[in-house]
């Protein structure tokens, strides 16, 4: 299914009560912004009301200012009750996907999502009265949005500002894995939106906790010819880890960008690159091997390795060690990324 089937949705939703949303777990403006714009078309078109389910800390700055901003409310997982509900609709994700539990005891009715399926999801789309799946949109909230469309409602400033951030940031400015669906849709948006609201999500204020990580990741940051990495200990958020994944990368030059850090029991990867026709996703996958998950395309993967059989000191030891095989450099030429700050007494 390409396009909203508008009828197939109304079908999925019960025609008075509750309904619980939810995305993966660590909520990111995507799945914020579409579960919003749900939320806003099931009360305006369906007078439906929903709570909102966030799964995991919300760390990243500009997420945490979204949801402070935007006011976005939400109801912890163990407090729900099935018997208020009707069923859930899970956004952003499927719930065969790992990083994706839904609360148990309640019916899904629909599931919208630009990712590609996985097998598990596959199974799931049988049961599911809406299940729409369509990887040619460059985000969830465009797929919100078009349903919006099809039902004739009109975002209002709240709303709109959500799924334009949603848009936004998953697309970085229709500059990545955006169609003609994401354009229509982000400028369309854009005159609707609260500027001033997406200039304060853009540029939130920063812990000094932020500057001390990424003075680390300075630190840690090794050089092995066009491949740069930077294995850290613990971490303040997985978020962090892809921070420092996306300003490396920015190095002058092509190259390979691998960060890694400890959050939560797991040793989470990221990387990128910026070398002509290179492909995140295979690297992670073989850099990973079979000690842990991994997703991406194109020129982002990111992936994590559970800290259980293995400690910190062995993942990063076997990260490093793969990452030579699968980069093809050697193990003992590398520079550091400032030598000044490496011996004490750089800086200026
Ligand atoms: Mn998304």
């Amino acid at each position: 299914m390409t396009l909203p089937d508008p009828a197939a949705f109304r079908n999925a939703l019960p025609s008075e009560g509750r309904l619980i949303l939810c995305t993966h777990r660590h909520p990111d403006p995507d799945g914020l912004g579409a579960m919003v714009g749900i939320q806003y078309l099931l009360k305006k078109r369906f007078e439906l009301d929903c709570d909102l389910v966030l799964e995991g800390r919300i760390r990243r700055a500009e997420n945490v200012a979204m949801r402070q901003l935007l006011e976005i409310q939400a109801v912890p997982k163990g407090g729900i009750n099935p018997a208020d509900y009707h069923g859930l609709l899970v956004v952003d994700s499927q719930p065969g996907f790992t990083h994706t539990n839904p609360p148990g005891a309640l019916p899904i009715l629909g599931v919208i999502d630009h990712h590609q399926g996985s097998e598990e999801s596959a199974a799931v789309a049988e049961t599911v009265p809406f299940f729409w799946v369509a990887p040619h949109y460059g985000a969830t909230s465009t797929m919100v949005y078009d349903l919006l469309c099809a039902f004739g409602v009109r975002p209002d400033r709240r709303a709109a500002t959500a799924l334009f951030c949603g848009i936004r940031y998953d697309t970085n400015n229709l500059v990545r894995d955006s169609t003609t669906f994401d354009e229509r849709a982000y400028y369309d948006l854009e005159r609707v939106a609260d500027r001033k609201l997406i200039a304060a999500i853009d540029q939130p204020p920063l812990s000094r906790a932020y500057f001390a990580q990424m003075g680390e990741a300075i630190r840690r940051c090794r050089i092995f010819g066009t491949t740069l990495l930077t294995l850290m200990d613990e971490v303040t958020s997985p978020e962090m880890v892809a921070e420092v994944a996306d300003w490396f990368v920015r190095l002058e030059g092509p190259q390979w960008s691998l960060a890694g850090g400890a959050c939560d029991g797991r040793y989470q990867l990221s990387l990128r690159t910026d070398m002509p026709g290179a492909d995140a996703y295979p690297a992670l996958r073989g850099i990973i091997g079979k000690e842990g998950s991994c997703g991406g395309h194109g020129r982002m993967a990111g992936g994590q390795i559970p800290l259980t059989e293995l400690d910190l000191k062995a993942v990063q030891r076997l990260v490093q060690h793969r990452a030579m095989e699968v980069f093809e450099v050697e193990e003992t030429q590398y520079q550091v990324l400032d030598p000044g700050g490496e011996n004490g007494n750089g800086g200026d």
